[in-house]
């Protein structure tokens, strides 16, 4: 899917980010929805920046994805420069475990929002899930596969809870755990 005409623009401040954001991109090839991905650094590339989101909604991409760590300015700045919902997604840090990359991603200035998910890769899965949703809107047979994805999700959940429950049953793992 990351062939066809891209609807979600997925871009990272550096290729050590991707680790975290290959998750972003098998959600929305799960799903179905095409999509591309670049590096794009806030600081160390900004006319790159500035090109991307500028024209990115000439170019047909309909949701952005930004993530980046640290002082992470990529997605906020990308959310100045366009008209189109920006989903950001803060790196888990070395040395301040994301919360560097978290706080500067979230907290911005009212009228420019950035709807910010969950460090790392998690954050990045659900950053996938919530552009296809956005693009669902729109998008009936894209909805109808978001809803098999999360009738998986509660399948697996159920499964797992009849096997505890057999355990249970059967003299299994102690109320307590141990
Ligand atoms: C940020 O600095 C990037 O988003 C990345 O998370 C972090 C470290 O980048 P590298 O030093 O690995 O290129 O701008």
């Amino acid at each position: 899917m990351a062939s066809a005409r891209p609807l979600v623009g997925l871009i990272m401040g550096s290729k050590s980010d991707w680790e975290t954001m290959s998750a972003a991109a098998a959600t929305l090839e799960a799903l179905g929805v095409p999509f591309e991905a670049k590096v794009v650094s806030a600081h160390r590339t900004p006319q790159r920046l500035y090109d991307y989101a500028t024209g990115a909604k000439a170019r047909g991409l309909k949701v952005i994805v930004a993530a980046a760590g640290g002082a992470a300015h990529l997605p906020g700045m990308a959310a100045a420069m366009t008209p189109l919902p920006v989903l950001g997604v803060p790196i888990k840090s070395k040395d301040l475990k994301g919360l560097d990359s978290l706080l500067s991603i979230v907290q911005m200035p009212k009228g420019v929002p950035v709807a910010t998910v969950a460090i790392g890769k998690w954050g990045a899965a659900n950053a996938g899930l919530l552009a296809a949703q956005i693009l669902a809107v729109g998008d009936p047979a894209l909805a109808a596969r978001i809803a098999a994805y999360r009738k998986r999700l509660a399948d697996e959940v159920d499964e797992r809870a009849r096997k505890v429950a057999a355990q249970m049953k059967s003299g299994g793992p102690s109320k307590s755990g141990t």
